[in-house]
């Protein structure tokens, strides 16, 4: 495992949020905990026992009187000997307890190298330091549930038993490849097959939970796009439930991109109102629909807005403010696969379609909303809408946080499972069957950080916050 040479260094950090508030901690981990909670309080405290007293500078000043508590390693997040100092929580109270640490050979720490040295420390494996991040991050109660299923170890007991299932596989593959002049014919025992297809069921539960908590961590990207004025950033204002895009009768009204957040049920949806899409002499017009194309790019979700006077146009037209014809055809595919078409301004109609039929293009249907984002009509079926596309299955009791590496890994896993399954099934050379299972064993030790680099902790552990 990788052990940073710095380790031994004793941290210390304010755990809280700087601001003014009743209560505020420093926290200090590593070998000098112990002689620095003797010389700040004046006395050796005991492990897990909560003191109320004074906190003393170098000449004996009191700095605050508050609660200390020390942690003696292994019995501590990090595993080694933890202070903690719960003062009044304002910047310089705060402020003087650290550089008090600091004064007496502590170094700052890191973001998130509390959580690394409980990774290093094996208190955590690398899932469960990333869902403490993820549980701070959380802003909807299903995210935050999801985090603490995965900071309470289901998601790495789930990987480990895939882990344990493979080793079982891979011994017996093993014996096969080694026995090979004995009597031991791995391919037609139906055992082998039946454990490969097994596994391979609890793999793809495994993902489905993981995919699940990733959509409620990370959301999708939902562009609106359109014409001038067909009502986009009406539509913005609708589904975020404020005033925040500017609304006029003039079209080329909205000439940059506009970000909202919102939760549908716990999923993050991050909105980008863009400009209407024209051919435009306007400088700052042109820059303004080439950020559009740029953002429709990148969307997970493209909202086609088109006012319902067009309703009767056919489809060609109605697309060709996305420019399709001039791309490559896959390019087109791909982009009408993400793409719902918005009739707005149903609130017009004298009998507007309740429920569209689906606009058929290049052999894709493209599914239709048609609402009024002035009267609010329709903008729940588009935000159920927007739901199923993310693929959200509304069960967030089953999801645990994962984020896209854990994703890329269960994914490279689940192919490489069903590559060795393919083998003994066609009766292919068992090094290269045994090659592929012991692939899998490492993609799922990737995700608990079995097998990791130093530069992925590096990247893992610095998006944390400080003094955690
Ligand atoms: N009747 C009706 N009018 C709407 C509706 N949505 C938008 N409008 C009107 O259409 C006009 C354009 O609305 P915007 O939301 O600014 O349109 P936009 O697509 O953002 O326009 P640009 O930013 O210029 O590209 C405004 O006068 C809105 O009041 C609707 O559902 N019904
Ligand atoms: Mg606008």
């Amino acid at each position: 495992m990788h052990v940073q040479n710095n380790n031994s260094d004793t941290i210390c950090a304010i755990a809280t949020a700087l601001g003014r508030s009743g209560v505020g901690i420093v926290r200090i981990s590593g070998g000098k905990a112990k002689e620095l909670a003797a010389a700040i309080l004046g006395f050796t405290p005991k492990p897990r026992y909560a003191y109320y007293c004074r906190f003393l500078d170098n000449n004996q000043q009191i700095i605050d009187q508050g609660i200390a508590l020390f942690f003696e390693g292994p019995h501590s997040f990090t595993g080694e000997d933890i202070l903690e100092l719960q003062g009044h929580g304002g910047a310089y109270v705060l402020n003087a307890l650290r550089d008090l640490a600091l004064s007496r050979g502590a170094r700052l720490a890191r973001p998130g190298e509390f959580s690394e040295r409980a990774f290093l420390n094996n208190k955590i494996d690398l899932v469960q330091a990333e869902a403490i991040a993820d549980l701070i991050n959380a802003n909807s109660q299903q995210a935050a549930r999801s985090a603490m299923r995965t900071l309470q170890g289901e998601f790495s007991r789930q990987i480990h038993e895939l882990v344990q299932r493979l080793i079982t596989i891979r011994v017996n593959v093993e014996a096969a490849i080694d026995f090979s002049d004995e009597d031991i014919d791995v391919l037609s025992d139906t055992r082998v097959v039946t454990a490969l297809e097994e596994a391979l069921g609890l793999l793809s539960r495994t993902l489905k939970q993981a995919q699940q908590g990733a959509l409620l961590q990370e959301g999708i990207n939902v562009v609106i796009a359109g014409k001038p004025n067909a009502g986009k950033s009406s539509l913005m204002n609708a589904l975020s439930g404020a005033d925040s895009a500017i609304v006029t009768d003039i079209p080329g009204t909205t000439r940059d991109l506009l970000r909202e957040q919102i939760n549908i049920e716990g999923v993050p949806l991050h909105i980008v109102d863009t400009a209407g899409l024209r051919a435009s002499e306007d400088v700052v017009e042109q820059e303004g629909v080439r950020r559009a194309y740029r953002a429709i790019e990148q969307a997970d979700r493209v909202l086609l807005v088109i006012d319902c006077a067009e309703l009767q146009e056919p489809v060609e037209n109605l697309l060709a403010p996305l420019q399709l014809l001039g791309d490559k055809a896959e390019d087109q595919l791909r982009l009408l696969q993400r793409t719902t078409i918005v009739f707005n301004k149903s609130d017009l109609l004298q009998n507007p379609p309740i429920t569209p039929h689906p606009l058929v293009h290049l052999g894709l249907q493209l599914p239709v909303i048609c609402l009024s984002a002035k009267t609010g009509l329709g903008v729940d079926n588009l935000k159920q809408h927007l739901l199923s596309c993310a693929g959200y299955d509304g069960n967030e009791e089953g999801s645990f946080t994962a984020r896209e590496r854990h994703l890329r890994a269960l994914e490279n896993c689940q192919r490489l499972m069903e590559k060795a399954a393919l083998g003994v099934s066609k009766h292919s050379l068992l090094e290269l069957v045994a090659e592929d299972l012991r692939l899998s064993q490492q993609e799922l030790g990737t995700i608990t950080g079995e097998y990791s680099s130093d530069d992925l902790l590096g990247e893992i552990f610095a998006s944390f916050c400080v003094g955690k």
